[in-house]
């Protein structure tokens, strides 16, 4: 299998010109025709062959400046097209293919989904539309004729604006779209169908007006209010935050169901999977709602992230990711509570890309070499690129982090560009030495960093040592030290912040430390008495933490930290420290319990933070977050069975009050998504799993929620939290929720998720009669993403058992999916990156569940690849 480097990066030696594109879409194909006007580069040899990209592609015909070819000028196959000795000078080369979208399994390219026809081409699925030089650096202006029929799709849309429409005989209409911007392939899309749709519009900064269209089956459209408010704020905050302004005259969203990833950013025309859509409160929790506000957000920010500034190459792929989902986050702060927004992110990173950058799936967030693209849209890339840039603004402030976006869209408008390039506009607006900084992105691991502290009352100095190391991962045995900022404070003993005269022996810029070596000690003059130390305040770098801070010096913390993120994560150390003991065998007093109970209670009582906070604070770490810091010979039943006797010490004494408040928190009057009544409903599911994970009461309450839910969100965390503890009420509970929304596909989701994370024996039995059922949807990647995704990520217990029958689930379903859907498959596939961290007899048996896929099957590439490397 062919590996790609970012070393053998060189420009094409064709430029294309421009594009134009005429698709005839049947009910049964669909016809291709391409026009693209081609030129050699000054540096191109005469002669130089011209080879253009192709998957799973035929040739109908081929021609060069309207003659066709003889067939010793070319040669073609399924994945390319190539021109022996193409003209040296500007030509046009026609191509003809057609295509069988409805056949598309891979939803790669076009395919239909429900009767729709529409496109997803990042990263490489143009080229299973036409031949083409499908990278992101080539870029042109495109024009897209269109045809369909009119009976069955009237509504056709492609990027940029429509120029003509009309009548094309034989019940046949057509479009014709052009979109003046250059751009690579992969944002390009085309949508074809019978669809209803919302309208708006936006009235940007400069005065001018765009129009938004959300796009959906029929019936649909008030469930798109959402989005379309979520759309209008995002544009809003672009041109306040970043002083962005939309460029085109038109703005649409297409909601499809059949989607292999979130949403795409293609220019002027945003498609979107269905589930990041639609809401009404019936059917859609407050985490729905928040996370259509996120992508919707995402989608729009790419317009400059992205479309007007892209990457010149996919192993890039965090300059435009990255840098979004930064962007993404600070509009939701904005918008929203930031503490909470942040603890959320940092929870999403702990859960996701930590394991993926300690396991056998690290990579750096700007990789160097991969065989499949589609493997590295990852946690890494995403969320680890967006801390890098966060930790950027932290380092440059917020006029100094303005001032270098600014530049950055000014320098780069138009531009196919690099990391590199990306650093040195920092670099450039702040004056700043960042080549040790960009380590970041080239480098895999998180780092660990080593507190330890010392007061001395005589001299009245303060020392703090930090120290930093990065634990090997696959390919890179030795590591460099990174450029790590922490945001700290020292608190004195009464709980206010604690000053100092003088401080020696390293970096500190007003209230941040810079760590950029492999230790640090830093001398704090002038203390009066002995402080704890607040480090890492707002989560300012993505490292582990350990020190030599004991259970009371983290719940002093929790009371008195004026961060709200530490005095979160002060909580979260101490309760993860207990149940990984005991896990591990050692036992908690009754003293830290107590204490760690005052200091949930306390928290929870506190007046003047917000119900979404105290929802965090009373969040027990989950079995995978323990599992995580334990790190390695896990046993994830000990870690469960710990976490549920630490959550039982901790209700048992106040099980009352708990309901009292629980009971207090009922929301009356109409439901809002809004982040007050959110986070209320937030907090009361929060303290309905104490209940029920760590008492007798919670699995009545649980039922009696269930049926007297006025919306998703009561409703599926009742049967939810009932399934997880696998309580009596739990197989009533589903057994409902199936039938009550019968017929509802993303309602559908929501039962398969709560069904996959059932903790109890009979697990995979039932999810294999749920898979096994004639009606199951196997080819849709939500369906199987929520069922068999879910058990791999969320379900330690049962998908990690000694006797291998969850791995073995996992592996079986994959040799089906990978036939369909190789992304899907591949990602499902990710769940075991776990094996490393567990114990002799559970990773024996998962290697052995890999091995049999790999020996047995003939895999793709996508699969393959994730294979390799955690079997490596
Ligand atoms: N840029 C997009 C990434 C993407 C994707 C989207 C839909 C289907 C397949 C895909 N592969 C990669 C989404 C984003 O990050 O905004
Ligand atoms: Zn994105």
């Amino acid at each position: 299998e062919q590996t790609i480097y970012l070393k053998d990066y060189a420009p094409t030696p064709y430029r294309i010109v421009s594009v134009e594109l005429d698709f005839k879409i049947l009910e049964d194909s669909t016809r291709v025709r391409t026009q693209l006007t081609i030129e050699p580069r000054e540096q191109t040899a005469p002669g130089t062959p011209l080879v253009l990209d192709g998957d799973e592609l035929k040739l109908d015909s081929i021609a060069v400046d309207g003659a066709p070819l003889v067939l010793s000028a070319y040669v073609s196959d399924a994945n390319s097209l190539t021109l022996m000795e193409p003209p040296h000078r500007r030509f046009v080369l026609e191509t003809e293919v057609t295509l069988n979208p409805a056949a598309n399994t891979k939803l790669m390219g076009l395919y239909r989904s429900s009767g729709t026809w529409c496109t997803q081409c990042e990263p490489e699925g143009f080229r299973r539309i036409t031949y083409y030089l499908d990278r992101p650096d080539v870029l042109a202006p495109f024009k897209v004729r269109m045809s369909a029929p009119r009976a069955v799709a009237p509504v056709l849309l492609a990027n940029g604006n429509l120029v003509e429409s009309g009548d094309a005989g034989e019940g046949m209409h057509f479009a014709v779209w052009e979109d003046p911007f250059l751009k690579p392939a992969y944002l390009f899309a085309l949508v074809a169908g019978d669809l209803g749709s919302i309208t708006d519009s936006f009235t940007t900064m400069s005065g001018r007006k765009v129009d938004l269209g959300i796009y959906c089956t029929h019936g649909k459209e008030d469930e798109c209010l959402y989005a379309m408010d979520s759309l209008k704020r995002s544009m809003a905050w672009d041109e306040r935050r970043f002083g962005r302004e939309y460029d085109l005259d038109v703005f649409n969203i297409v909601a499809v169901s059949d989607f292999n990833f979130g949403a795409m950013e293609n220019k002027g025309l945003n498609i979107f999977n269905d589930r990041l859509v639609f809401a009404k409160p019936e059917t859609a929790t407050d985490a729905n709602y928040h996370g259509i506000e996120r992508v919707i957000a995402h989608e729009y920010f790419h317009n400059w992230t992205g479309n007007r500034i892209t990457c010149r190459d996919w192993f890039q792929l965090c300059l435009k990711e990255g840098l979004t989902v930064f962007r993404d986050q600070e509009f939701t702060s904005d918008e929203r509570s930031r503490p909470v927004q942040r603890i959320h992110d940092v929870q999403n990173l702990r859960t996701s890309q930590f394991p993926e950058d300690g396991g056998p799936l690290a990579h750096p967030p700007r990789p160097d070499q991969y065989r499949e693209i589609n493997n590295f849209y990852t946690t890494t890339v995403y969320e680890k690129g967006a801390e890098i840039v966060r930790m950027l603004a932290t380092l440059l402030g917020e006029a100094g982090f303005r001032k270098a976006t600014d530049l950055y869209f000014e320098r780069h408008d138009g531009d196919a560009t690099t990391i590199e390039a990306f650093i040195k506009v920092f670099e450039d607006s702040s004056g700043r030495d960042l080549s040790q900084f960009s380590t970041w992105y080239l480098q895999a691991g998180t780092p660990q960093v080593n507190v330890s502290d010392n007061y001395d009352a005589a001299s009245q100095t303060y020392t703090l040592t930090l120290s930093q190391k990065v634990e090997p991962t696959p390919g890179e045995a030795t590591k460099k030290p990174l450029v790590i900022p922490v945001r700290f404070g020292l608190i004195g003993p009464n709980g206010s912040p604690m000053g100092w005269s003088k401080v020696s022996g390293g970096t500190v810029e007003d209230d941040l430390i810079l760590l950029d070596t492999e230790s640090v000690t830093l001398t704090f003059a002038g203390v009066a008495n002995k402080p704890v130390p607040s480090l890492f305040r707002g989560f300012s770098a993505p490292v582990k933490v350990t020190s030599n801070l004991g259970q009371e010096d983290l719940l002093f913390l929790a009371r008195h930290d004026s961060d709200p993120f530490n005095r979160w994560d002060a909580l979260q150390t101490a309760a993860t420290t207990l149940i990984a003991n005991a896990a591990l065998g050692t036992a908690w007093s009754a003293g830290e319990v107590d204490a760690l109970r005052q200091a949930l209670v306390d928290t929870l009582e506190n007046p003047d933070l917000d119900p979404a906070y105290k929802a965090q604070a009373i969040d027990i770490p989950a079995d995978t977050v323990v599992g995580r810091h334990i790190g390695k010979d896990v046993n994830p039943d000990a870690v469960a069975a710990a976490r549920k006797d630490l959550v039982t010490a901790l209700v048992g004494p106040v099980a009352e009050k708990l309901e009292a408040i629980y009971h207090g928190l009922a929301v009356s009057g109409p439901y809002s998504p809004d982040a007050a009544q959110a986070g209320s409903r937030s907090l009361r599911n929060g303290l309905l799993g104490l209940l029920t994970t760590g008492s007798d009461r919670g699995a009545e309450l649980a039922d009696r929620q269930y049926n007297d839910a006025t919306n998703m969100t009561e409703r599926y965390a009742a049967m939810a939290i009932s399934a997880r503890n696998w309580t009596p009420g739990a197989p009533a509970l589903l057994g409902d929720f199936r039938t009550r929304f019968a017929g509802d596909p993303l309602v559908f989701d929501k039962w398969l998720t709560a069904s996959a994370q059932a903790t109890d024996d009979g697990v995979i039995e039932r999810m294999r009669a749920t898979l096994a059922a004639p009606d199951f949807p196997r080819t849709n990647p939500n369906r199987l993403r929520s069922l068999l995704g879910s058990f791999a990520m969320t379900n330690p217990v049962q998908f990690t058992r000694a006797d291998g029958l969850g791995f073995r689930f996992i592996t079986e379903a994959i040799v089906d999916i990978d036939k369909v859907n190789p992304q899907v498959a591949s990602r499902i596939l990710t769940g075991f990156r776990i094996l490393p961290t567990l114990e002799q007899s559970r990773r024996t048996a998962g290697i052995e569940a890999l091995q049999a896929l790999k020996d047995q099957h003939k895999l793709s590439r996508n699969v393959g690849e994730i294979l390799d490397r955690i079997l490596a």
